[in-house]
Order: C-alpha cells, then structure tokens, then sequence
C-alpha cells in the first residue's frame, strides 16, 4: 500500500481551514460544545429541520438553499426563506392529513424541490423520514414500505403508476399518496393527492413542537445477509455529527455551493444531500439528471461548485474519459473534492489532483453511523488509499471478536474489524422492531461495523474488505438473500448464490449462480427468462448482471450455500477442498 501523502496546499484556503491541528482538535472536541453552538441558550431543542433550514432563514431569508438545475442548464434558486416556507406547509399538510408524530413518511422521488420538502417538513412534524431508491423495483418497494408501516409517500405520477399501484392494495397502512407532479386542484388518481395544490392552500407558519436528542427522525433501510432489510432509526441529535462533520470533513460554510451526486434514495442522499450541508447554510447544487460525464464537468464549472461529494464509480468513469476531457473545464471554484460509498484506489487520489486540481479526499461511514466517522480532512495531508482519521468525538479500533466479546487490537497494522465507541449522537438508535438484531451489533462497548480494516502507526485506518456477503455495486450496497429470494420465485429455480463480481468501474456487479431442477436446461433463452423476471421484480440498480447455471452450489453440511467460495472462484482464487468447510463459513 502506498505510504506517500499528498502535501495540502495552503493557498487553497483563502479562510483559515477548520482543523489546522489535527491532534489538537481531537482534544478540545466535545459534543457539548457543537450542541451550544447549535441551539439557543437554555433552550435544548435539537429538530434537524430547524437547525438546517429556520436557522439560517431566520440570519438571512434571502440566501439560496437550494440551486436546482434543469436539462438545459437553466437554474432556479430556492431561498432559505422559501424553504422554510414549503417545509412548514408540508408539516402543517401532514398535520391536516391527522399524520402523527413518529408516523413514517416516505419519499420516492429524484433530486427534485419536493424531496426537500417532504423531508424537511416531515422532521418538523416529529414524523419519521424514510426515502426510498427509485431504481427499485416493486419488490424491494414493497418489503420496505411494508416494514416502515408507512403512512404517507409522495411520489410521482409515472413511478406511482409504474411500481407503486400494483401494491397498493398490500400497503394496508399507506393512507396517502401524494404526487409531487400533478397540477394543483386536478386529482390525478382517485387515490391520491396533488402535492403543490395542497401546499398552496397550507399555513406557511407551523410552531415546531419542541425536539428532543433522542427523538426518532431518520429511517433508512439497508441490507442484511440474512433476512429481511434493517431499518436503521437515528435520532434528531444525529445532526450535531452532522453539522460537525460537514464543517471538519467537508469543510462547509455559508459562502459554499456544495454538490452531493448521491442519489436520495441512499443515506448519503439524505444527510449529506440535505441535511449536513444546509445545517452550515450553504447553498446546495441540486441536478436531478443522471450522470453524464460532459454534463457534470458543466455543472461543476458553471454553477462554480466549490466544494463536491461523489463517489469511487463515478471518479473511474471520469478518469475513463480521460485527464484532458476535464482539463476543458473551468473547475478553479473547486477547493474541495471528496469520495464515499466504496475503497478509492490511490490512483483516483492521484488522477482528482493533475486532472481537476484536486486531489480526491475518501472518507468512510455506514448508514448505522448517520455520519462520517473517518475522513481525510482538507486541511491535513492526504494519504492516498488510506480512509482517513476518526472525526474528533469519535473514537475508531481495530478489535478481534472472541465469542460474544470484543478487543482493541493495540499493535498497527494488524488486520481486524473496524469498531466505534459506542455511542456518539448520530449512531443509529434501532434496527425498526428489531430489538435483537440491533444488540448484536455491540459488544464491550464496541459498536461492530462488519468491515475489515488495519489501522497503521500515525492512526490512519485502511480499508480492507467486508466481513460479509454484502454486495456494493456503484457505491450501493445489496444483500444477496434478497436477490437470491427472487430467483428462487422461478420454478425453475433450485438453489440460487448471489455474489459480487469485481468489475473496473462499479467496484463489484451482482452476480448469480443458478441451479435448476430436474426437467430444465440450462440454455440461453432461460438465461434472459431468469434475468428479465429479477429485473422486474428488483429493479435494474439491484437486479443480477450476470447469470451462470450450475449442477450444484457449494454448501456448508447445514445446507447453507457458501457464497464464500463463489466469490473466491469470481477472482480467480482456488475453491479449496469443500469437504473439509463446516458452517462457520
Ligand atoms: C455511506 C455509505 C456502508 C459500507 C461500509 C463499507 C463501504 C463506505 C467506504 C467504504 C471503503 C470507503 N464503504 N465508505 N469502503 N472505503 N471510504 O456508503 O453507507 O450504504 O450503509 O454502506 O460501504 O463497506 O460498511 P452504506
């Protein structure tokens, strides 16, 4: 692994940086401190939705928020002022609907005003913010929805009708249904409502109730290796390492235009697509197109991007067209680059910094953390293939499990699993109804992360791989069991292993091994017949690339098909002798 840094540049920092001295920080960080900076004196209330948007209405209404950009270029700026009016309509809406507090309001939607909205305005209300991916499909749409026991989602007209009405009837729960896109006063469905005419006609003021830390807010799923999703619950007081992760990691202050590609749908999306980056006012570049490598060096030049968050996929596609494609740009706004999601090889590092002027810094979280936990900051040096440091307030080891029970590893670079002191205010506060599975994620005080890691002598740490099935293709991460599930729908289908395939550009693809019952050939035109029903039913960005029928996959004696050693197969590794495996695998 490369041990060479890339120096910082202090010209780049036309204001002081916020953490000159890295080690200094860590000892005078307290949480404490954020929570004074935050909430008024005396006054204890965290709502993110405040913190994010009235805050800064209430300094200067007139300061944008959100910059949205169209298919054309053309933009349209969103002020805070009018943001805190949208979302206090929404919350007053939800109210006039009878949605309680703590009920579930989900989000199907693009990077378009009315995410921002419903979010926004669902945390004012107390409700719980669920988004959801609108590259799933039906099936995964509808596991969730069910789980979350949502209440209300707002959607649009087209996803509605391509994923959504079919199910309705299995969303006993879902009472409304509101389109984001149907014209005001015109009932587009008899069993939904227009968004923007029931907006127009809501009060633009809404009394936040007082917020307490710990009261439910985020609700994210993410997958299992077993079972069903995990609903991730993280509280209002998540936006202290928010707020204080945006300002240390992402370097954001109220002069910055700061773009997030990730899609809402995934935890970047909501806390550093919404709420990290407006808790420290600055304006959010919002382009809800997909990625186009000519169109994204526009975005950055001319909306004059100058602090940027993006993914390891994304980067290799941009280094694919090539160093001088980039050099057309004019991209000197840009002070901040940085990458999440997956590993980012150091030749990404290295490729940000001769082809934008950047280098590329990775940090690393989960969707249990709600923030990110180890980053390379913008004012220390970069140590290219490396995740970073632990963020002040938060301390990061490497331990060994040995039962129920888990140590810190003292010595450097010794490999082990990535854990976190438990706890810190963005961790996530339950696994939704799932008491058990939320508890044996801890031990000793030590919040279990499910990655390998080393961490070296100076307390960078190292990504080293997943401790799990898990699957993470272009930055998002799938549970092969769901996957495997579906494919077992065919009848057909015998056995099914899903697996991660590595690939130069997305990091792995989803791939399938089949086996199929007596009576079935394995040929070409069942090959698409298996490849089409899992891209219905799961959607394209979870749905197998690649599909291999087998006479049998490997098994542990309990019956429990060893994805282990399809994945070591995939990267050309030998197979081993299988009947010397037992279950721990
Ligand atoms: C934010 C997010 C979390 C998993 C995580 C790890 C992988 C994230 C990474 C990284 C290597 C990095 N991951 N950042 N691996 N280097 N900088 O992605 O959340 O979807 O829950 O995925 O992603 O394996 O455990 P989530």
């Amino acid at each position: 692994m490369p041990r060479s840094q890339i120096a910082k540049h202090p010209a780049d920092f036309p204001v002081p940086p916020k953490m000159p001295d890295y080690e200094r920080a860590r000892a005078d960080f307290t949480w404490e401190a954020v929570r004074r900076e935050l909430t008024d004196e005396g006054c204890a209330d965290l709502n993110m939705a405040r913190i994010a948007v009235d805050r800064h209405a209430d300094a200067n209404a007139e300061r944008p928020a959100l910059r949205v950009t169209d298919r054309h270029f053309r933009v349209e700026d969103l002020s805070y002022g009018e943001l805190r009016a949208r979302t206090n309509g929404f919350a007053d809406l939800l109210c006039r609907l009878g949605v309680q507090p703590g009920e579930v309001v989900a989000t199907l939607l693009g990077r378009i005003p009315a995410l921002y909205t419903a979010a926004l305005g669902t945390l004012k209300n107390q409700g719980l913010y669920c988004p959801l991916f609108t590259a799933f499909g039906p099936e995964p749409l509808r596991q969730r929805l069910q789980l979350a026991g949502a209440r209300v989602l707002v959607t649009t007209l087209p996803l509605y009708r391509r994923k959504i009405a079919s199910l309705r009837k299995d969303l006993p729960h879902l009472k409304h249904v509101l389109l984001a896109d149907a014209d005001a006063g015109h009932d587009a469905l008899p069993d939904c409502l227009p968004l923007e005419g029931l907006l127009a006609e809501s009060d633009r003021e809404f009394a936040i109730p007082p917020t307490a830390e710990e009261t439910p807010a985020l609700l994210h799923f993410t997958s299992g290796t077993t079972g069903q999703p995990k609903g991730a619950v993280q509280s209002h007081g998540a936006i202290l390492a928010q707020y204080a992760s945006s300002r240390l990691v992402l370097d954001l202050g109220t002069e910055d235009r700061f773009w997030c590609t990730a899609d809402p749908g995934w935890v970047t999306g909501t806390v550093y697509g919404i709420l990290g980056p407006l808790s420290t006012g600055s304006t959010l570049i919002l382009d809800p197109e997909p990625f186009e490598v000519r169109r994204w060096y526009r975005i950055l030049e001319a909306e004059r991007v100058s602090v940027w968050y993006t993914a390891p996929t994304a980067i290799r596609m941009l280094m694919r067209a090539g160093s001088a494609l980039a050099r057309e740009y004019d991209l000197s706004a840009l002070r901040l680059a940085a990458s999440v999601g997956e590993p980012l090889n150091p030749e990404a590092v290295v490729w940000g910094e001769e082809a934008l002027g950047r280098p590329f810094h990775d940090t690393w979280w989960q969707t249990e953390t709600g923030a990110v936990m180890i980053a390379n900051y913008p004012s220390q040096d970069i140590r290219p293939g490396s995740m970073g440091r632990p963020l002040p307030g938060v301390e990061a080891a490497i331990v060994h499990r040995r039962g129920a029970h888990a140590a810190a590893v003292p010595e450097p670079d010794t490999e082990g699993e990535l854990a976190l002191r438990s706890p810190w205010p963005s961790m996530f506060r339950a696994y939704l109804g799932e008491t058990r599975r939320y508890a044996a994620c801890f031990a000793d005080g030590w919040y279990l992360t499910g990655d390998l890691a080393r961490r070296d002598a100076d307390g960078y740490f190292w990504f080293v791989g997943r401790g799990d099935d898990l699957i993470k293709t272009s930055g998002h991460l799938i549970g092969p069991f769901e996957v495997e599930n579906v494919l077992m729908e065919h009848r057909g289908v015998a056995e099914a292993g899903v697996v991660g395939k590595p690939d130069p550009i997305a990091g792995q693809v989803v791939k399938a091994f089949v086996a199929l019952r007596k009576g079935f050939d394995g040929d070409e035109g069942l090959r698409r017949e298996l490849l089409g029903h899992a891209r219905r039913r799961l959607g394209a960005a979870v749905a197998p690339k690649e599909l291999e029928f087998r006479q049998s996959l490997p098994k542990t004696r309990s019956g429990k098909i060893m994805r282990r050693l399809l994945r070591a197969e995939e990267k050309g590794e030998p197979m081993g002798d299988l009947s010397s495996l037992d279950d721990s695998g």
